[in-house]
């Protein structure tokens, strides 16, 4: 904490929570958490929990155990009167609760927090799909959401980091209180060391100026976050958190069309990174494009051709929406809505991103290729497409639209199709240019 440079301010939103499960079936009414409930309902789920005494690589170490196991000793490691050095500091986190228990609908996700193209698409697609990878190894690691439960007594945190895919996130806290330290994106290159390699792990550890010149200018934004308040962390921004008491909490990542322009930045420069670090193997490597692709793949959770589908599904899923909007609606001033101009953005956005992974050299090797005809006759392709239209359904506060199940017999829908796709081959021939109809 010594010198610490502190600034900022919050704006507040109440009653987001107010109606959760979660908050109701896991918390006493004395703010403390209902391990009881927890255990005798949740206590076979296998978690990750990260022991926050012991760092491994850039992370916490993390070993594997189940929920009842872990609320076991929670007692032993929340006692007040316990030597806090000699304390266990086990966290668990990133339990993909909504996924294992998704009838139990512990907490409905916010409005603000709905337009989520990372968690609809993984709901239908796995983001990676590694050939060479056993299938049941491939589910589990890329076929999982980014829908969180964290827990952990009083004293356990989590170390410095800017999130996953620089994407959004959301953090509620159903009980407890958190200790949020914030950097602003524009001072980010202030925690790396001289090399612009690696960051710093803890704001809290003994700093080596030497390693770290100019962490000392950094202006970090500090926030308590109470019971039942949600704290929002825009894409980039790198924070570390703290539990001051014993908290359980509920996040997400996510992205869209207005954060987009981060992931594709994130992603183009872990491939660099990629790339540079294997170098010195590139001539004896039968192909190397490939191994570094397989590799960014293993970083970063997803590569170039895994980034090409999900753009080319959502942005097809987007389309659709607009087809639909434009075909239910009876006046010819559709285009004017909050709904069709939020669609229209997007796909401007998509677009953009196009045109970067043009400009960035990537090419159609990345690019498997898809057929629209196929995609609009694919049933999980027709899924997505209702999860986006009851999503915008809800933010725009408009009823669903209606989806046949003859979706890829519907000829002015594929016409529709067809001129679209027409037009964004005309606009970024090099990217697009494989997508065949
Ligand atoms: O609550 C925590 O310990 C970490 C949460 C976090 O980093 C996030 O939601 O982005």
């Amino acid at each position: 904490m010594v010198g610490l440079r502190i600034s900022g301010q919050i704006e507040k939103v109440n009653g987001l929570m107010d109606d959760w499960k979660a908050c109701k079936d896991w918390v006493f009414p004395d703010g403390s958490p209902n391990l009881t409930f927890l255990s005798s309902s949740f206590g076979n789920s296998r978690v990750q929990v990260a022991d926050c005494a012991t760092r491994e690589f850039t992370d916490q170490k993390r070993i594997e155990m189940s929920v009842s196991e872990f609320i076991r000793e929670w007692p032993e490691r929340t006692q007040k009167e316990c030597d806090s050095e000699s304390r266990p500091l086990l966290y668990l986190k990133d339990w993909h609760f909504v996924k294992e228990y998704p009838d139990y609908s512990a907490y409905e996700t916010p409005l603000f927090f709905c337009d989520d193209w990372l968690n609809l698409y993984l709901d239908k697609y796995p983001m990676h799909d590694d050939p060479n990878t056993h299938h049941q190894e491939t589910n589990e690691i890329t076929c999982s959401d980014y829908r969180f439960v964290y827990m952990g007594t009083k004293g356990t945190w989590t170390s410095l980091h800017a999130d996953v895919f620089r994407s959004y996130s959301w953090s509620a806290n159903v009980c407890g209180r958190k200790q949020w330290y914030f950097l602003a994106p524009s001072q980010s290159h202030l925690v790396f060391d001289r090399n612009m390699k690696n960051s710093l792990y803890s704001i809290f550890e003994d700093v080596d100026e030497k390693k770290f010149p100019c962490y000392k200018q950094a202006t970090w934004l500090e926030c308590t976050q109470e019971q039942n308040e949600i704290i929002f962390v825009p894409s980039g921004w790198y924070h570390q958190v703290h539990n001051l008491v014993d908290t359980i909490s509920i996040n997400h990542n996510w992205f869209n069309g207005y954060n987009l322009p981060y992931v594709w930045d994130l992603l183009l420069r872990d491939y660099k990174e990629a790339k540079e670090y294997i170098e010195d193997i590139k001539d004896i490597c039968e192909d190397f494009e490939d191994l570094c692709q397989r590799n960014l793949a293993a970083n970063t959770g997803m590569n170039f051709s895994d980034f090409f589908m999900f753009l080319v599904r959502t942005s097809f899923a987007n389309l659709v929406q607009l087809y639909h909007l434009s075909s239910s609606s009876e006046s010819t001033n559709w285009k004017s809505s909050h709904r069709a101009q939020n669609i229209m953005f997007n796909l401007g956005s998509v677009r953009n991103i196009a045109l970067k992974m043009e400009s960035a050299g990537v090419e159609a090797n990345h690019d498997p290729g898809i057929n629209s005809r196929i995609l609009l006759g694919d049933t999980t392709f027709l899924e997505l497409c209702k999860s986006l239209g009851s999503a915008y359904g809800m933010i725009h506060e408009q009823c669903n639209v209606s989806y046949s199940s003859k979706h890829g017999n519907d000829v002015k829908l594929l016409e529709f199709f067809e001129s679209a796709c027409s037009q964004i081959k005309a606009s970024c021939p090099s990217i697009m240019g494989r997508q065949t109809f």
